[in-house]
């Protein structure tokens, strides 16, 4: 019985003792990086004129334009739930007819510098275009697929008017390329036989051309928006792939690459296997928001977001909730206050027009950004504890604070905690600096700003002139939390 009992004894010691020796083990293990041949090449944020250039963007306008926006959602009379731009994956629509669609694309009412103006109007800094979705057809004359835009009635280069006419109004452009290619027979989902790998071979070929020749032909390009990247076929191509961003950086030095191009060798995507973000930013943030500071773990990021629910492509049905130019502006300040870019997309008609919905919100966010953009372009997190009436930026590199107010409490009060070493040396309205708030000390570094009992229609911006005297001013709270 003793026996017995001392032997219990021993081998629950023994449990045990393998319980700690794993743990310990598995604590080495994440200290430890494993080697990675095709995982981030760089750790932390990178520091060049080009990115801080795309940083200092804040607003960016998406689109969404090809033969999918000639059925609009709808074929032979009935409705596809899904979004507008998949249409050709829904059963209700059989494939060679939405292949024929190159035959209609006529959008003779297409202006580039209509758009670009509209999108300057709204005040954005940089677009995103489709030039290639996942039904394979391509916006501008590419020579390695006959399924483009130089072989429909329209005949015209896309891409190429689109590039020029936003470059003219100081627009930055980056190209959308989905990998994914329902057109092109060597696409495969995944790679199972020899033929698979050869057909797979050659579609990596077809990728790598059809992307050095958007680099040649459209040379002010800032950067590739990479999508339907996330198929095995293409996750069994990482060696590839990092090898294909490397040598477009090489060819065009400053580009900007998200996080989904290329996986690691483990099929790892966005994060490595180390946890480090592949690529130049984050692109994870796809119609969500972070809700802190801690969730963009230090990376860059921006925000993609749809008008309706999602859409992307033109739907002439927009079900469901339809969001308002207020709810947008809230997004884009939520997106600044934690050092994003917001992206807002826009899916023009197949007769190369914006529908009115579009043109009505981008006129109302314009004469928003037209008068408070001060706080959204070249901002950043502020270092300071979010409050319930808004969003806190700051002036990138200085101790200008912005306060975007959108909700104000019935008592009037804004309340204002600092950050350590930090004090109030005047706070006033953005849109006239004339009306000046006196804060008023409630607790140490907790101040309250007493707005005037006016009333409030819109979202309006606070600024606080401050001072830091922590040892490296605006830069600390920017690199707080890293
Ligand atoms: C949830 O699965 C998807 C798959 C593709 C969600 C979105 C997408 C594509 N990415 C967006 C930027 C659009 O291009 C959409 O078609």
């Amino acid at each position: 019985m003793k026996q017995l009992l001392s032997k219990k004894i021993l081998l629950t010691c023994i449990f045990l003792l393998n319980i700690i020796i794993a743990s310990a083990q598995n604590v080495s293990k994440a200290k430890q990086p494993i080697e990675l041949k095709h995982g981030a090449h760089r750790i932390g944020k990178r520091t060049d004129s080009a990115m801080a250039r795309w940083r200092g963007y804040g607003f960016g306008q998406f689109i969404h334009w090809g033969l999918y926006a000639i059925p609009g959602g709808e074929w032979n009379g009935k409705q596809y739930n899904g979004a507008a731009e998949w249409i050709r994956s829904w059963s209700g629509m059989p494939k060679s007819a939405y292949d024929s669609l190159i035959y209609q694309f006529n959008p003779t009412k297409f202006n580039a510098t209509a758009w670009a103006k509209t999108a300057k109007q709204m005040g954005v800094k940089y677009v995103t275009i489709t030039t290639k979705h996942h039904d394979g057809f391509c916006l501008w004359p590419s020579k390695f697929s006959d399924y483009n835009v130089g072989n429909s009635p329209y005949k015209k280069d896309i891409i190429g008017s689109i590039v020029d006419a936003y470059n003219k109004e100081g627009i930055d452009v980056v190209l959308y390329f989905s990998i994914m290619d329902w057109h092109n027979p060597d696409w495969r989902y995944d790679i199972k036989t020899k033929d698979d790998s050869l057909a797979m071979a050659r579609f990596d070929q077809y990728t790598r051309n059809q992307l050095l020749e958007l680099l040649k032909r459209y040379p002010t390009i800032k950067g590739f928006w990479f999508d339907g990247t996330w198929d095995k076929g293409w996750v069994k191509q990482a060696a590839f792939a990092d090898e294909l961003e490397q040598e477009l950086r090489r060819v065009h030095p400053g580009l900007i690459i998200g996080s989904r191009l290329h996986a690691d060798e483990f099929g790892k995507r966005g994060d490595d296997s180390n946890g480090n973000l592949i690529g130049d930013y984050e692109q994870g943030w796809e119609r969500k928001i972070p809700e802190k500071i801690e969730d963009v773990h230090n990376n860059d990021w921006e925000c993609v977001m749809t008008v309706p629910e999602n859409q992307w492509g033109y739907n002439k049905a927009w079900n469901g909730h339809i969001k308002t130019a207020d709810e947008i502006i809230e997004m884009l300040a939520r997106c600044r206050s934690l050092g994003g870019n917001f992206v807002l997309n826009f899916g023009p008609k197949g007769d190369g027009t914006l529908r009115h919905e579009e043109l009505d919100l981008a006129k109302e966010i314009g004469e928003w950004m037209h008068i408070n953009g001060d706080a959204i372009y070249n901002t950043t997190y502020a270092g300071f504890d979010k409050q319930d009436w808004g969003y806190f930026t700051r002036k990138t590199g200085t101790n200008k604070v912005y306060m975007v107010v959108f909700n104000v409490p019935v008592s009037g009060a804004l309340r204002v905690k600092l950050p350590a070493h930090t004090s109030i040396d005047k706070a006033y309205l953005l849109t006239d600096p004339g009306q000046i708030f006196v804060p008023e000390e409630i607790a140490s570094r907790e101040y309250f700003i007493h707005l005037k009992g006016e009333l409030y229609k819109k979202p309006f911006v606070i600024v606080l002139e401050t001072t830091s005297t922590a040892k490296d001013n605006g830069k600390v709270y920017e690199e707080a939390k890293t």
